[in-house]
Formats: structure tokens, C-alpha cells, sequence
């Protein structure tokens, strides 16, 4: 085995077992602890916005893992140069380690939260790596041979090999535990209460059923999620608390079981997140139970000037909605169902808001722990200070589901349709054209309210060759969806969908 190899294996087995080790170490620290997912969250506010929208369009919903699996590489990589260059000397290895244990403290150190204990994953790996290194690379004086003989190679892969099974067992150890520590068996044992205002029954026909197109109620498992959570935060609803404070006559604390006792409302509602582009599906449709949000800042009484309603979660995220909007009417709500069950921890266990109208950066804040009354001027929620607006209603949109770009289609009868959405003004008309052409009306299936989407079908008679498909909405103010094609920074995509189709 040639030298350089030697070094480079010993410096991946070095930073395998810091990973390993503070992975199993984070149990008792936290999640966030564990220097992978502080550097990775660190990333996640810090990197700029046009990567991070690539990255939510290259990866979608997977962009987490890619995130994870792109530190890991590139982590790979430098401690492979570490282990290299600790072959020269000794000390540029452990100077190497310790710099990324210094990463790793920081990162670990400044998440939104952490306490002093988040530095101990990092600095028992960086610790560990250390000693490795050291016995995998033993400084050698220069009269040693550069090269091993097959004893010396033995020994070394044996050595390697140890360090790399302890590294996954204590990794593996540590995701065992923490998986056995979330908050599931708690969410399993929550009884909702019937709702004292039921949602609407969905009217026969909301749902076209047509091969292709989103169902108009969207299961929980297919409901699409973006948050900035590596990890979900993991809220146990014992010891949950809500605190409505700030400019408020009346602060106010509620418990989770002071939340359920309250009398509950039903409603279905569309959220949809401000980085959809046009024809994307960052968009479902459920039926949420809650508190009203409006009865709740009533009691807590907002002082002059509280324009902002600032959500904060349990990991420190935080949006700002308006107070006038929350307290318009609407069924803006502290929900703690999603059709039917406790809300699934990926989408807010055990307490979100759901806003409609809204834009989720601005609204729909899960893991909620905190809402903060305060003004627009005063305070910039977590998006604002990355260029996103502080005011993001929803705009006007629809998309074609069926057919798909690249379909191959049969010349004659063919059904186009798909969605719609305005929420909290509603959809009066969707057209559908085919290259360029005249617009034609599109027949829009029924609705249970203005504050969900809208399926809508058209019968196209297909005739052979490539065409073009498009489609624009009009709300029920009279607006017509614009088709200045805009990406979604700062406040929502703008144009119309189109799929292109081959019929034959
Ligand atoms: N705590 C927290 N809540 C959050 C977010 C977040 O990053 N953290 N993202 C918001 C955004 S951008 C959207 S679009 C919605 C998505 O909700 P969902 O994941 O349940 O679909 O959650 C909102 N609530
Ligand atoms: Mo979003």
C-alpha cells in the first residue's frame, strides 16, 4: 500500500469515528448538537438565496439528504487531505482535526437555542479523532522507510478497520436511540376533540377523479413539506407551551391540554409555499382542526401598533403575519389536526398555524411555541433579511396535471385538467388554449370554500403533431393570472403553465 493511501484512510477513519461518536453522544445533547446536522442547519440560513432556490428545484423535497450527503462527501475528501498531510508531520493532522472540531463548536454553538452542552459532541469527536490519527499515523522519525512491508500493512488495516466498526456501531447506536425518543408514542395517545363547528362536507363532484390529476384532498402522506429543520424537532405535548406576549393587554400562556379543551373549528385549506414555480407542487389541500387564532389574539388584546404577528418554533424559526389579517374573519387557525389526526411531526406536531390566503413562510408556522405581538418595522421574521417579502399573499395560479410535457397521446377525445388556486378570494374561470390560440372555458369542478383549490377539466379534441397546451385563471375579483413569467423571489413565481405533448 502506497503511503499517501495510507494516510488519506486513516484521516476518513478519523473523521468516520468524531461523526460516530458525537452522532451517539447528540442523543443526550440534542439532535441539533450532532455536528453534521449544526453545520448542515448553519448552511441552511447561510447560504445564498439563488443556491438555496436551486437547490429546492434540483432536489425538491429531497433537498435535506442532498444537503447531508454533499457535507459528508466533501467532508470525506478534506480528511482524507488531513490524514495525507498528518503523514508529513504529525501536528498538521491534529491542527486539521481541531479546526474541525472548532467548526463543529461553532456551528453547534450559535443554532437558535443551544445551550452550552451543544459544544460537547464536537469537541469528544474532534478528541477522539485525535488519538486516531495518532495511532493510525504514528509520527516516525526519518529514518523509518516510506514504504510498508506486509506486516505493517497488515496491522494497519486491521487497526483501520476496528476504528471503522466502532465509528458505524456508535453511529448507528446513537440514530437507534433517537429514533426511539421522538415524540411518536405521545402523538399516538393525543385524542382530538370532535370539532364544535364541523368543516363543510366536500360536495360530490370536488373531486374529478382523473388519472393524473392531484386528488383535491391531499393525504398526509403525499402533503408536500419545506422547512428548515435537518432534524424534526421533537415536541413533546406534555410540556408544550403557547405564549402569546409582546404588545398585548393580556399575556397569555396555554398549555396543550388547555388548547384541546377549547372549542375546536374544521376547515379545509390550501397552503402552498412561496418557492412553487409555476406547475409545481409544492401545494396540497387538507382539512385542519384548531383554535381560532383570531378568538385567541382577541383574549390576548393587541396593543396600538402591533401590526405583526410573529410565530415562533420550538428550533427558533420564526414568521411574521399581519395582525389585521388574523383577526379579518377568515379561518386563520392554531391547528393541531390534519385530516383527521394529530398533526404528523413533519408538519407541526403538536401545534401549527394555518392561515388562509397566505403564503406558508408568512403563516404557517409548525412546532409553534411562541406568538410574539409586535410591529412590521420592528422586527424582520426569518426570510425577510434573505429578500424575501415581509406581505405575501398568495397569487392567482393554475396548473395543467394531465396531460404531462412528453405524454404521448391518441388523436381525438382527449380530457385535460387540473388545479386552480386564489385562496381566500376564490376562482370564477380557468381557460384552457392550444398553441397560442383563442382561450376556451374550462368546466370547474365545486369547492367546499375560496380557501382551497379548485379542479378543473376541458375537453380538448386532439388532433395530431406536437401542441402546446396552456392555462390562466381568473380570481373571483375579475383578476386575470398574469403572464409575466416572474421566479418566486421575492413574493411568489407569476405566469402561466404550459405542457407541450406529442399526439399521434
Ligand atoms: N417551524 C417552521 N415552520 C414552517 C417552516 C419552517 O421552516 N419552520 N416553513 C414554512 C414554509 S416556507 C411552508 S411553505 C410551510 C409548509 O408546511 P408543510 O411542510 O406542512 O407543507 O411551513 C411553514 N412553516
Ligand atoms: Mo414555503
Amino acid at each position: 500500500m502506497r503511503n499517501g493511501v495510507r494516510g488519506a484512510l486513516a484521516g476518513i477513519a478519523a473523521a468516520a469515528v468524531a461523526l460516530g461518536l458525537a452522532e451517539f453522544v447528540a442523543v443526550f445533547t440534542g439532535a441539533r448538537s450532532a455536528p453534521l446536522v449544526a453545520v448542515g442547519g448553519f448552511v441552511v440560513d447561510h447560504v445564498p438565496e439563488p443556491l438555496k432556490q436551486f437547490a429546492i428545484d434540483t432536489f425538491g423535497t429531497h433537498d435535506k439528504t442532498a444537503l447531508l450527503t454533499g457535507t459528508v462527501v466533501l467532508l470525506a475528501a478534506f480528511a482524507a487531505l488531513i490524514g495525507w498531510l498528518s503523514l508529513r508531520n504529525i501536528w498538521y493532522g491534529v491542527a486539521g482535526i481541531a479546526l474541525f472540531g472548532v467548526i463543529g463548536v461553532a456551528a453547534a454553538l450559535t443554532r437558535p437555542d443551544a445551550g452550552a452542552e451543544a459544544a460537547v459532541p464536537s469537541v469528544l469527536g474532534a478528541a477522539v479523532a485525535g488519538v486516531v490519527l495518532w495511532r493510525l499515523v504514528p509520527p516516525r522519525s526519518s529514518a523509518e522507510p516510506a514504504e510498508m512491508d506486509s506486516a505493517d500493512r497488515r496491522r494497519f488495516l486491521t487497526q483501520a478497520a476496528v476504528v471503522a466498526g466502532a465509528a458505524a456501531a456508535s453511529g448507528l447506536a446513537g440514530r437507534w436511540l433517537a429514533t426511539r425518543r421522538t415524540v411518536s408514542e405521545a402523538r399516538r395517545a393525543v385524542r382530538l376533540p370532535a370539532p364544535a363547528s364541523p368543516a363543510p362536507a366536500v360536495p360530490a363532484g370536488s373531486d374529478l377523479e382523473i388519472t393524473q390529476l392531484a386528488p383535491y384532498v391531499t393525504s398526509n402522506r403525499a402533503f408536500y413539506r419545506i422547512d428548515t429543520a435537518l432534524v424534526l424537532p421533537q415536541v413533546d405535548p406534555d410540556s408544550w407551551t403557547l405564549k402569546i406576549h409582546g404588545r398585548v393587554r393580556n399575556p397569555i400562556t396555554l398549555t396543550f391540554e388547555q388548547l384541546l379543551a377549547r372549542p375546536m373549528v374544521e376547515r379545509y385549506v390550501t397552503l402552498a409555499c412561496v418557492s412553487n414555480e409555476v406547475g409545481g407542487d409544492l401545494i396540497g389541500n387538507a382539512r385542519w382542526l384548531g383554535v381560532p387564532l383570531k378568538d385567541l389574539l382577541d383574549e390576548a388584546g393587541p396593543l396600538d401598533g402591533a401590526d405583526q404577528v410573529v410565530g415562533r418554533s420550538a428550533d427558533g424559526w420564526t414568521c411574521g403575519t399581519p395582525t389585521a389579517v388574523l383577526r379579518d374573519g377568515r379561518d386563520a387557525l392554531l391547528a393541531v389536526g390534519m385530516n383527521g389526526e394529530p398533526l404528523p411531526i413533519q408538519h407541526g406536531f403538536p401545534a401549527r398555524m394555518v392561515v388562509p390566503g397566505l403564503y406558508g413562510y408568512v403563516s404557517a408556522c409548525k412546532w409553534i411555541v411562541e406568538m410574539e405581538l409586535t410591529s412590521f418595522a420592528d422586527f424582520d421574521a426569518y426570510w425577510i433579511p434573505r429578500g424575501w417579502s415581509q406581505q405575501a399573499p398568495i397569487k392567482t395560479q393554475s396548473r395543467i396535471d394531465a396531460p404531462r410535457s412528453r405524454n404521448n397521446l391518441t388523436a381525438g377525445a382527449v380530457t385535460v385538467a387540473g388545479v386552480a388556486w386564489a385562496q381566500h378570494r376564490g376562482i370564477r374561470k380557468v381557460e384552457v388554449r392550444v398553441d397560442g390560440g383563442p382561450w376556451q372555458e374550462a368546466t370547474l369542478a365545486r369547492t367546499v370554500s375560496i380557501d382551497t383549490w379548485v379542479q378543473w377539466s376541458w375537453r380538448w379534441d386532439a388532433t395530431r403533431g406536437m401542441h402546446r397546451l396552456q392555462v390562466r385563471a381568473t380570481d373571483a375579483t375579475g383578476a386575470v393570472q398574469p403572464e409575466e413569467e416572474r421566479p418566486p423571489d421575492p413574493d411568489g413565481a407569476t405566469g402561466w403553465h404550459s405542457v407541450d405533448v406529442e399526439v399521434g
